[in-house]
C-alpha cells in the first residue's frame, strides 16, 4: 500500500471530474434539486470564509447527489460594486479588467476546493448579457409603477458634491474628505417595495404553510423571519387630523392626553406653522437637525426642539395645543408628525419635562381582582407617577369623558370609530419599511435605462429606453476618479442621445443601480444564463425553483434575502412564475476568524490563505477540518496547527485498506455482482458480529441525518468514533470500508474517489448512498 498523498490524488480527480463533465447540469432530466450558496464578490482571492460557506454547501449538494437527486449547484460572481471602482481609482486599472482577472483567479481556486459546482451555468453580473435583464426588470417595474422617481433625504457631502452610502459616513463625516455630512433632498429612483410589505410579512408560523398549494414548504431561521418582520414593521394605527395637520398614532386611546403636537424639521407644513417671531429659531433648528443621521435622531437621549408659535385643535376635547418642531420625529415615517402624549410615551415625556409642557394622564393601570395571584401582580405593576416616567402600558381609561372605564383596547376601537364617523381621520396600516432607493452616483453598476428629454431642448420628460435598445452598455472611457459627480456624466458621447419619443436632444440617466438589484434575482438567471430572448425559460424556472436550500450570510437578513423575496413576487405578478417564495430553506453560515480570534484582515496580518493550506495538507483535510472545527453557523478562529488532527484522520482511513478481510472480499467478488452483494455477504459464512453491524448502521443514520440538518461537525465526530471502533478490530469487512467511504465522500471527495477505485468498489448509476443502503441492511438484520 502506498502512503496517502493528497497532492497527487487531488489534482487527478479534479481533472477527471472536469473532463468527464460529471457535475455538469442536467436541467432537462427528472428529479430536480437546486442547491445554492450566495455567489461571491470577486475581490481577488478565495478566502477562508468562501471555503467555509461553499465547502459546507458542497457537502450538502454532494450528499443529495449521492442520494439520487439531480442536483443543480451553480456558481457565479456578484461583480458590480464599489471595491472594483476603488481599486481602479487607486491603481489605475479599469474596473472591468480588475474584476475579470479576479474572476479568472478565483475560478481556478474554486477547482482546488474539489467542489461539485455545475460550472456550465455561470453568471457574471457585470457583463451586459446579465445586466441587460436588470434593465429589462427595471422597465417592467417602471411600467407597473413599482419603479418611480422621487425625492428623498440622503447623506450629502457638500465638498465632494455627492450622495454617500451610510457606510461611507464615519461619525457624521465623509470618509473621503472628512467634511461634515448634511441631509439633502435629492432625486433618486425608488422601487416601491412598500407595496409588497404586507405580502412580505412572514406568517406567524411558517410551518403552517406546509403542503398548501401555492406556498412551498418553508424552513427559514427564526432570527431571519423575525428580523424581516420587524424591519417591515407592520403597525396598525389611526390617522387623526389636528386641524389640517395629520398625525399617525397606534394609541388613539390616549387622544385625550395629547397635550401638544410635534412635527419633524423636514415637514412640508412647518413653514406654514412657523410664526414670524419664531422664524429665526426654527430655521436655526432645521439646520442643526440636518446634520444628524436618522439613527442618531432615534437614539438621542437629550431631546431638543423649538416652538413654532402656532396651535392646533385636539379633535377630541377641542383644546388648542401647541405645535413644536423636534428631530425625534422622523419625516420618513407615518405622516412625519405626531400627537404627543407625555403621560404615556416616554419620548414625549422627556420632551415635556424639558420644555415644561402639560402632562395629562388618561390611562390608569388596570384594576385587578383581589385574588392571591393578582396580589403579587398589583405589587409589581407599574402605576403612573407623573414625575418619573411615562406609563406606556395598557390600562383603564380615565380623564377621557364618556370613554372612562373602558380598557385601552376597547377605547382604541371606539375612538377610531368616532374619528372615522366624524371624518376626523381614518384607520391606517403603516409600515416601517421604506421604498428602496437604487440610485448610485457610481460608475461600476448597471446603467439605469431612462433618458431625460427636458426643456428647453425637448419636452417628453422621463422616457424609458425602448426594450429593443437594451442593453444600455456601460461606456468604457470614463473618468471614474472622484470629481463630485456621477462618473457617467463625463462620458459625453454616451450621455447625449436622441429622445426615443420625439427625436430631440436628450440625455441618459447617469446614475447606476445599487448592486443589490443584481443579486435579487440571479438564481433565476442561473437556469438560463445565455438566453438572449427572454430573462429565463419559464418552464425551467417552474421546474427548478424554489431553491431547496440556500446557504448565505446572516448579514443579508434585511437586504439581499428580503429583496429577493420582493423580486420573486414581482416576477409572479408579471406572469413569469407561479410561486411566492424563492427558497424553501435558508441556512446562515458562520464566520471564520483569524488565528488570534479577530476578524481576518490584511491590516491586522491575520489572514490565512487557503492556497497555502491546500499545499500543506490538501483540500480534503481542509474540508474535514472546516466541517469539524465548529458548527456551520458558528464563529471561531482558524488555527492551522489544528489541521494535523484532520490530516491524521484521513491517513487512518487510508490505512484501513490493509485491514479488509481478504476472505470475505474474495467471496463477495466471486459472487454475482448484484445490488444485493451486501446481503449475500451477510449470508456468507463470515457472518459479521451484531455489534459491528449496529455500530455501522448507527453511524449511517447519524451522518445522514446530521448532513441533512447541516450539522457537519457532529457528523464528522460520528465518523471519527466509528473509525476508532474499526481501528480496534483485527479485520474489517469490505462492507464496512465501503460505507465508511460513502459517508465520508461528501466531506472528502478526493480521497474517497481514490479509495473507491483502488478497492474496486461498485457504485450503481445513482450512487448507493447512505439511507437506501442503510435501510436495506437494517431490514435484513
Ligand atoms: C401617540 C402615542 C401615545 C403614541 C402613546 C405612542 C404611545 P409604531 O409602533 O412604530 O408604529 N410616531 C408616529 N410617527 C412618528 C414619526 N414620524 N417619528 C417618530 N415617532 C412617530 O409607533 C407608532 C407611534 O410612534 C405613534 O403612536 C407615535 O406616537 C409615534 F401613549 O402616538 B404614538
Ligand atoms: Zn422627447
Amino acid at each position: 500500500m502506498k502512503g496517502y498523498e493528497p497532492s497527487k490524488i487531488e489534482p487527478k480527480w479534479q481533472k477527471k471530474w472536469n473532463e468527464s463533465g460529471l457535475y455538469a447540469s442536467k436541467l432537462n432530466e427528472p428529479n430536480p434539486y437546486y442547491v445554492l450558496a450566495e455567489f461571491a464578490y470577486p475581490s481577488g482571492d478565495l478566502h477562508m470564509g468562501h471555503w467555509f460557506t461553499f465547502g459546507g454547501a458542497d457537502i450538502y449538494a454532494r450528499m443529495r447527489r449521492m442520494q439520487g437527486f439531480n442536483v443543480f449547484f451553480p456558481n457565479g460572481y456578484d461583480s458590480f460594486g464599489l471595491p472594483a471602482e476603488n481599486a481602479a481609482i487607486k491603481r489605475g486599472i479599469h474596473p472591468k479588467d480588475w474584476t475579470l482577472s479576479n474572476i479568472e483567479k478565483m475560478r481556478n481556486q474554486f477547482d482546488t476546493m474539489g467542489a461539485s459546482f455545475t460550472f456550465d451555468h455561470q453568471v457574471i453580473t457585470c457583463l451586459p448579457e446579465y445586466y441587460k435583464w436588470n434593465q429589462w426588470i427595471f422597465l417592467k417595474m417602471l411600467e407597473k409603477g413599482i419603479a418611480y422617481r422621487g425625492k428623498s433625504f440622503a447623506n450629502w457631502c457638500p465638498s465632494c458634491q455627492t450622495v454617500l452610502a451610510d457606510e461611507q459616513v464615519v461619525a457624521g463625516h465623509c470618509d473621503r474628505c472628512g467634511s461634515e455630512i448634511e441631509e439633502k433632498e435629492v432625486n433618486q429612483w425608488f422601487l416601491k417595495i412598500t407595496e409588497y410589505a404586507d405580502r412580505l410579512v412572514w406568517p406567524a408560523s411558517p410551518e403552517l404553510q406546509r403542503g398548501e398549494p401555492d406556498s412551498p414548504i418553508v424552513d427559514w431561521p427564526k432570527p431571519v423571519i423575525e428580523g424581516q418582520n420587524n424591519w417591515i414593521g407592520r403597525s396598525d394605527g389611526t390617522l387623526i387630523n389636528f386641524d389640517d395637520l395629520k398625525v399617525f398614532t397606534t394609541r388613539p386611546d390616549t387622544l385625550f392626553g395629547a397635550t401638544f403636537v410635534v412635527i419633524s424639521p423636514e415637514h412640508p407644513l412647518l413653514a406654514k406653522f412657523t410664526t414670524p417671531e419664531n422664524e429665526k429659531s426654527v430655521q436655526q433648528y432645521i439646520k442643526e437637525a440636518a446634520k444628524k443621521s436618522e439613527l442618531e435622531r432615534k437614539e438621542q437621549k437629550q431631546k431638543s426642539g423649538v416652538f413654532t408659535g402656532s396651535t392646533v385643535k385636539n379633535p377630541m376635547n377641542g383644546e388648542n395645543v401647541p405645535v413644536w418642531v423636534a428631530d425625534y420625529v422622523l419625516a420618513s415615517y407615518g405622516t412625519g408628525a405626531i400627537m404627543a402624549v407625555p403621560a404615556h410615551d416616554q419620548r414625549d415625556f422627556e420632551f415635556a419635562k424639558k420644555f415644561g409642557l402639560k402632562i395629562q394622564y388618561v390611562i390608569a393601570s388596570p384594576i385587578l381582582h383581589r385574588t392571591k395571584q393578582s396580589n403579587k401582580k398589583i405589587a409589581s405593576s407599574k402605576t403612573p407617577r407623573n414625575d418619573e416616567e411615562a406609563y406606556e402600558e395598557e390600562g383603564t381609561m380615565v380623564n377621557s369623558g364618556e370613554y372612562n372605564g373602558l380598557t385601552s383596547s376597547e377605547a382604541r376601537d371606539k375612538i377610531s370609530d368616532y374619528i372615522e364617523e366624524h371624518k376626523l381621520g381614518k384607520r391606517q396600516v403603516q409600515y416601517h419599511l421604506h421604498d428602496w432607493s437604487i440610485s448610485r452616483q457610481r460608475y461600476w453598476g448597471t446603467p439605469i435605462p431612462v433618458i431625460y428629454c427636458d426643456p428647453p431642448a425637448g419636452r417628453c420628460g422621463v422616457v424609458p429606453v425602448p426594450e429593443k435598445d437594451l442593453p444600455v452598455e456601460l461606456p468604457e472611457n470614463v473618468e471614474f476618479k472622484p470629481t463630485g459627480q456621477s462618473p457617467l456624466m463625463s462620458a459625453e458621447a454616451w450621455r447625449n442621445v436622441k429622445c426615443p419619443k420625439c427625436g430631440g436632444e436628450a440625455q441618459r440617466e447617469t446614475d447606476t443601480m445599487d448592486g443589490f438589484f443584481d443579486n435579487s434575482w440571479y438564481f433565476f438567471r442561473y437556469l438560463d444564463p445565455k438566453n438572449q430572448e427572454e430573462i429565463f425559460d419559464k418552464k425551467l424556472a417552474e421546474k427548478w425553483l424554489p431553491l431547496e436550500i440556500y446557504f448565505g450570510g446572516a448579514e443579508h437578513t434585511l437586504g439581499h434575502t428580503l429583496y429577493s423575496r420582493f423580486f420573486t413576487r414581482f416576477f409572479k405578478d408579471i406572469g413569469l412564475t407561479s410561486f411566492d417564495e424563492y427558497a424553501k430553506r435558508r441556512v446562515n453560515h458562520g464566520i471564520v476568524l483569524g488565528p488570534d480570534g479577530d476578524k481576518m484582515s490584511k491590516s491586522k496580518g491575520n489572514v490565512v490563505n487557503p492556497d497555502d493550506e491546500v499545499k500543506r495538507f490538501g483540500a480534503d483535510t481542509i474540508r474535514i477540518h472546516m466541517a469539524f472545527f465548529m458548527p456551520y453557523d458558528g464563529t471561531g478562529p482558524w488555527v492551522s496547527e489544528r489541521m494535523s488532527g484532520s490530516y491524521r484522520f484521513l491517513q487512518r482511513v487510508w490505512a484501513l485498506q490493509e485491514k479488509i478481510d481478504k476472505t470475505v472480499t474474495a467471496k463477495a467478488e466471486g459472487a454475482a455482482s448484484s445490488d444485493s452483494e451486501a446481503v449475500s455477504e451477510i449470508a456468507s459464512s463470515k457472518t459479521p458480529r451484531n455489534d459491528d453491524l449496529q455500530m455501522m448502521h448507527k453511524t449511517i443514520q447519524k451522518v445522514t441525518e446530521d448532513i441533512e440538518a447541516v450539522k457537519f461537525n457532529t457528523a464528522i465526530a460520528a465518523l471519527m468514533e466509528w473509525l476508532n471502533y474499526l481501528g480496534r478490530k483485527k479485520n474489517i469487512t469490505k462492507e464496512e470500508m465501503k460505507n465508511l467511504i460513502l459517508l465520508l465522500a461528501p466531506f472528502a471527495p478526493h480521497i474517497t474517489e481514490e479509495l473507491w477505485e483502488l478497492l474496486r468498489l461498485r457504485m450503481t448509476a445513482t450512487g448507493l448512498f447512505i439511507s437506501s443502503l442503510g435501510q436495506s441492511l437494517m431490514i435484513n438484520i
